[in-house]
């Protein structure tokens, strides 16, 4: 169905393969424009499809970055239509209703570094490496690496990647909170596949409600982002999930 991307849905898992390996994935734009309609295609399918995880095709790099030769050749007014394509498909995927893992194995650069902090966990192989390096190509990184990057690992880590471009290894990322499970690469794919599925063994509502509660609440006023959380807590008396799921708690333990 697309040109640079695989989508392989089975039993409520989507499986998204970024599929330019040679180019160890770099993003360019056809894949940045499919990746969008992938995620489209998720959320029209959200009754079926309970969790997304996005990987790398081969085992070299999730993504190498940006496409380097496409935007050596970009006018100012072709980098802004870049700069808004990147950044409504990093939003679009942000705000999936489901949770999205990032299954990092290799590089992991700058704009696919911004792809994976757009994720909501990301478990990442011991060969995985971590940068922003596009002060170096002269630009600044522009899909999340100088906003959603220094909320996720403080603006000190944050300024250090961005400034200096420095490769970091996984087990760095890892104590930097910028990745939330390191394997051996080995055990990478089962790892991950084991996350989705307790994930999906869980109340799809529920889960989905926290997934909003913290994208809504991390840039809210505490006293606002309480009531996001108040709210949520009340949707979830709204759902039959809440009455089964207690339900079969208190009859179970009365037997
Ligand atoms: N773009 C295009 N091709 C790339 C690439 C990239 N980012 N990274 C790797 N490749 C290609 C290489 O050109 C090479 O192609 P062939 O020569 O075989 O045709 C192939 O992938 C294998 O790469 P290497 O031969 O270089 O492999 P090595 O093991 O020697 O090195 C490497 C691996 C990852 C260290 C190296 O390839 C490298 O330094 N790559 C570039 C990494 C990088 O600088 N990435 C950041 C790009 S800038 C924005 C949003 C986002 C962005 C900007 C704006 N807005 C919303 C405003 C993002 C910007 C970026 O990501």
């Amino acid at each position: 169905m697309w040109e640079n991307l695989i989508l392989d849905v089975q039993d409520g898992l989507a499986f998204v393969t970024l599929n330019r390996t040679k180019q160890l994935n770099a993003l360019n734009e056809k894949l940045a424009v499919e990746l969008g309609e992938c995620a489209d295609k998720i959320i029209q399918e959200q009754d079926k499809i309970d969790v997304v995880i996005i990987a790398g095709s081969g085992d070299r790099a999730f993504v190498a970055g940006a496409d380097i030769g496409e935007m050596l050749r970009m006018d100012p007014q072709q980098a802004i239509a870049f700069a808004r394509l990147l950044h409504q498909t990093n939003t679009k995927l942000d705000s999936l209703p489901q949770p999205v893992i990032a299954s990092i194995n290799g590089f992991c650069l700058g704009g696919g570094n911004e792809l994976a902090i757009a994720c909501d966990i990301r478990i990442a192989s011991d060969k995985s490496k971590f940068g922003q390096p596009e002060v170096g190509l002269g630009i600044t990184p522009g899909a999340g690496g100088t906003q959603r990057l220094p909320r996720l690992i403080g603006p000190g880590r944050a300024k250090y990647m961005d400034y200096t471009g420095e490769i970091i290894d996984a087990k760095t990322a890892l104590e930097w909170g910028l990745i939330d499970i390191l394997v051996p690469e080995a055990e990478l794919k089962d790892k991950v596949l084991a996350v989705a599925k307790k994930i999906q063994s869980q109340r799809r509502f529920a889960v989905r409600q926290v997934k909003q509660c913290i994208r809504l609440g991390k840039d809210a006023a505490l006293e606002a982002a309480l009531e996001i959380e108040v709210q949520a807590f009340s949707m979830c008396f709204t759902h039959p999930d809440r009455t089964e799921a207690m339900g079969a708690f208190v009859n179970k333990s009365k037997k």
